[in-house]
């Protein structure tokens, strides 16, 4: 035997089954768990086999929403490797913002090793005692669609095949796998060359051709339609064919907490985030993958409305209450489901073009109106004292660029800010895990690197994403991202949920403040101390040009970070 030459280990089967899976990266932040995975990765750079390429995230929140932010753009899951228990415990929260925005991901952590003495791996550390749970999948179980323990090396790629298999198909989302270390050490009997066959993958569901001829029906009779999205536009191709109906039979579009682009700020039958009248006065509604369409402690659609849910999981199965009323629930990817609606909806809406015309007129008169005031907020905005959201948002566009993706965790407005590039946007998922927007921001920048990518960001969802982790992935990993921190020295949503609840309460007369308030330290240091270009903006008739300062030094390799100071 050639003593150069070492028996194959079962870690280097699970990377080549991560690699004929299209896995581009395993992020990973380490532990007494990887030794396996480290030797085959060495193994693998000294004979140049093509494996995922490893990362190393310094937070593991920070490396599932990276993950995330990839897997938004290319559509393909990645794989992340935590430390056992304790390093999994750190990215549940990411894992339930992947989960909730049904984001395939191969999720693994090492697992203690099994044994106390005896095959190679077995417990050599102090720690690999307390790190033994009775059920590790058990903290996680809620928010993966499948979790397993690899038990047996030689059966490395049938696992992988199925975690990855169940990860994207419809409804898609993460799956979580444990990796024993004495497992991945197995030392393997030589296995058939033979090239494996992938299986082939059900298709996502397709509306029922009758559900399509009544939704219709029902949208060519009525005289208030309204269309509310959510997810709608993770595939760039929904927000154009929506558009193209919405133009076509005047429809009008509010994104509701939209996710991505559904339709353009800019677009005459967008009208603004929030339903306001529209809702109410709405006779036939459609719901296009939204969870929550409404708020109904707010307002609710008429009691004589027709209301039509369309998604891939109309349900929401996994939510454990949701009570949205629905007359026709529809489970269908909204590709088949649009394409199938526009002909149906054109052979009963022909007879009606000047019927259509008049409700287009008034629907862009309508978004006129909403137009005027957003420019008059901007316009006030831009003469006042301290910075607001209407100007933050309005400097914004001029840095963004016709291929710029943004990244929003809850400041951003396309109403002051419109976008015109389906695609374009990416907003933290709705479950609201704060620290998503800057590492998932990494991400998408890592997926398109020559695209300029600019994050939005609360000064609490700032901190919460481990920003020092983040900045040095960004200067370790070249990805330079423009930050802009809508820096508000709050927690501004915990504010109003206070004063929502007591307004009339004691907590009023501190202003909802207590419990919300937070230091305003220099966060403009913090990314120049990982080589970064910061800035720190307190006026208004500042913003634009420390904005298109940093745009450039991100333009030549530098992330770099704008703390806006608002009221
Ligand atoms: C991980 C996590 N912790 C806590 C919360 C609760 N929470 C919701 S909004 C919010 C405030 C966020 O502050 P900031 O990002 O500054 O935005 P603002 O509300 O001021 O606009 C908090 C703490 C959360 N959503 N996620």
């Amino acid at each position: 035997m050639d003593t150069q030459t070492p028996r194959r280990i079962a870690a280097e089967d699970y990377l080549d089954a991560l690699a004929a899976h299209g896995i581009d990266h395993l992020f990973v932040n380490p532990g007494t768990d990887f030794a396996p995975i480290v030797e085959a990765f060495a193994r693998a750079a000294r004979t140049n086999r093509p494996v995922p390429r490893p990362m190393v995230v310094p937070h593991e929140h920070a490396a599932v929403a990276m993950a995330h932010g990839y897997t938004l753009v290319t559509g393909r899951p990645q794989a992340i490797m935590l430390h056992v228990n304790v390093g999994l415990a750190n990215s549940i929260n990411a894992l339930i913002d992947a989960s909730r925005d049904r984001v395939p991901l191969l999720l693994t952590s090492g697992r203690t090793p099994l044994t106390e003495e005896g095959p190679h791996g077995a417990r050599s550390v102090y720690i690999h005692w307390a790190q033994e749970m009775f059920d590790q999948a058990g903290m996680l179980r809620e928010f993966v669609k499948w979790d397993y323990e690899m038990r047996r090396g030689d059966q490395v790629f049938d696992v992988v095949d199925r975690a990855l298999e169940l990860a994207q198909t419809s409804p898609t989302g993460p799956v979580y796998l444990s990796l024993p270390r004495e497992v991945l050490g197995e030392e393997l009997e030589a296995r058939p060359d033979a090239p494996r066959k992938p299986r082939a993958r059900p298709q996502p569901p397709r509306a029922a051709p009758g559900d399509v001829e009544r939704a219709a029906e029902w949208i060519a009779a009525a005289t208030h339609p309204l269309i509310i999205t959510g997810q709608l536009g993770r595939d760039p191709n929904e927000a154009v064919l929506l558009t193209r109906l919405a133009e076509r039979f005047a429809l009008p579009v509010v994104p509701f907490n939209p996710r991505h682009f559904a339709v353009s700020g800019n677009h005459p039958m967008f009208q603004g985030g929030a339903p306001g009248s529209l809702l109410t006065k709405a006779d036939l509604i459609l719901v296009l993958e939204s969870d929550v369409p409404w708020i109904p402690s707010l307002a609710s659609p008429a009691a004589n409305a027709r209301i039509i849910q369309v998604g891939e999981d109309p349900l929401y199965q996994r939510y454990p209450m949701r009570s949205f009323r629905s007359d026709l629930t529809i489970t269908s990817s909204l590709m088949a489901f649009l394409n199938a609606l526009e002909p149906a909806l054109a052979e009963r809406t022909g007879p009606r073009a000047a019927e259509l015309d008049a409700r287009r007129n008034r629907l862009a008169a309508r978004s006129a109106g909403l137009r005027a005031g957003w420019a008059a907020e901007i316009e006030k905005a831009g003469r006042a004292e301290t910075i607001n959201l209407a100007w933050l948002n309005h400097c914004l566009h001029a840095v963004i660029e016709s291929d710029t993706l943004v990244v929003n965790e809850y400041s951003f407005r396309q109403e002051y800010c419109p976008l015109d590039q389906p695609g374009s946007l990416f907003s933290v998922g709705p479950a609201g895990g704060l620290g998503w927007g800057f590492p998932a921001a990494l991400g998408i920048k890592l997926a398109s690197p020559d695209k300029q990518v600019v994050a939005l960001l609360g000064d609490g969802a700032y901190m919460f994403a481990n920003p020092t982790a983040c900045h040095f992935i960004a200067e370790n990993q070249k990805l330079p991202v423009l930050t802009v921190i809508y820096n508000n020295a709050l927690y501004g949503a915990v504010r109003r949920a206070t004063l929502d609840m007591y307004r009339a309460g004691v907590a009023a007369e501190a202003d909802g403040r207590l419990l919300a308030e937070l230091p305003n330290p220099p966060f403009e240091r913090i990314v120049e101390a990982h080589g970064g270009h910061g800035e720190r903006v307190e006026h208004p008739s500042a913003l634009p040009a420390a904005l298109q300062r940093a745009a450039a030094a991100v333009r030549g390799g530098q992330q770099a970070l704008v703390n806006v100071i608002c009221s």
